[in-house]
């Protein structure tokens, strides 16, 4: 942890100096944790130079990829904190912090892509982005996250029986503990970079993810055996630290929003074709694949995930707006 944190500083401060030799008045500085390349990365480099052009060269985004500024909780707190402009991040490690972000964390309550888009892109995707100002944060903009399966490293899951005693990598949410519980498994929440070398070492028997990300991590070279359960649609989300926020005028304020919106296309598309290529590499790997689960029963597990995490009205509302988005 030490060492991140470290790490973390000598980053900042060498992007500090950066700024000073080049035009931009303004660098935002972005933190995520997927390496060069990745849809998400893409992303937010693409809001930088939408931004960079609309405000003639004066703003400018740095995105420090590969968890280079932290784990994402950490980096959330940091965040929080003004000491890292923008950060693109999972839902997931907002449970914890934002009530409302759960909705979007609850296990199938997306029934698909398209729905997923329909509602962040609506009025309940409106409303959650706007939870972030309690907290110190401006939700600017959704991108995509894919659906997130189980893998492992011990044997294929065909049913709900074979994840009974597997131990289990979660991100660091109280719903996703309690969504592995519901099914008979063990979770352990850890963050993201810890995940490789605990499925290695047999400290964890795996993890859940979406195909770009079991892919890109590596994991797929730990964990041999995917089931297409497709529990979770998290959606990704772009956020600002308020005081960064608080430190622009309202014009230029107003140019960071529309840029990060705009890119939410261009994310689609490249969220599109990463995980057909993603995908292919790991069916080349010969990572055994189970695709064809019964989601019933899955989905019938989750009524006590459901009780537990949607207890107020506002929640309850909440997920009926969903359910009615077509
Ligand atoms: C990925 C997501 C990351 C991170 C990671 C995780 O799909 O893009 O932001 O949350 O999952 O499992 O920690």
């Amino acid at each position: 942890m030490k060492y991140i944190k470290s790490t973390a500083l000598a980053v900042l401060a060498s992007a500090t100096f950066a700024t000073a030799a080049t035009a931009c008045e303004i660098t935002l500085r972005s933190s995520d944790t997927h390496p060069d390349g990745y849809p998400t990365v893409e992303a937010v480099k693409h809001m930088g130079s939408l931004l960079e052009e609309r405000s003639g060269g004066r703003i400018c985004v740095e995105v420090f990829h590969s968890a280079q500024l932290g784990q994402e909780k950490d980096t959330i707190e940091q965040t929080q904190l003004g000491v890292i402009d923008l950060n693109r991040v999972s839902l997931g490690p907002f449970n914890n912090i934002i009530e409302e972000t759960k909705v979007f964390s609850l296990p199938y309550i997306f029934r698909g892509t398209d729905h997923m888009h329909n509602v962040v892109d609506g009025e309940v995707g409106e409303a959650i982005l706007a939870e972030f100002s309690n907290h110190n944060l401006v939700g600017l903009a959704y991108y995509d996250g894919g659906s997130r399966s189980f893998y492992n490293s011990q044997k294929p899951i065909n049913s709900i029986a074979d994840i009974e005693g597997l131990k289990f990598r979660v991100m660091q949410s109280d719903v996703f503990v309690d969504m592995v519980d519901a099914l008979g498994g063990n979770a352990t929440p850890l963050p993201y970079g810890e995940v490789y070398s605990s499925i290695q070492t047999g400290v964890i028997d795996g993890a859940e993810n979406n195909w770009p990300s079991f892919e890109s991590s590596g994991h797929f070279e730990v964990a041999g055996y995917y089931t297409l359960d497709q529990h979770l649609i998290v959606p990704e989300v772009l956020v600002m630290s308020k005081a960064s926020w608080e430190k622009l005028s309202a014009d230029d304020q107003a140019l960071v929003r529309q840029a990060a919106k705009d890119a939410v296309p261009v994310m689609r598309e490249l969220w599109a074709a990463r995980e057909k290529a993603s995908e292919e590499k790991v069916r080349a790997a010969g990572v055994q694949i189970v695709e064809d689960i019964d989601k019933a029963p899955f989905i019938a597990a989750m009524d006590p995930v459901y009780e537990k995490h949607v207890k107020s009205d506002k929640l309850k509302m909440l997920v009926e707006q969903i359910r009615a988005v077509q």
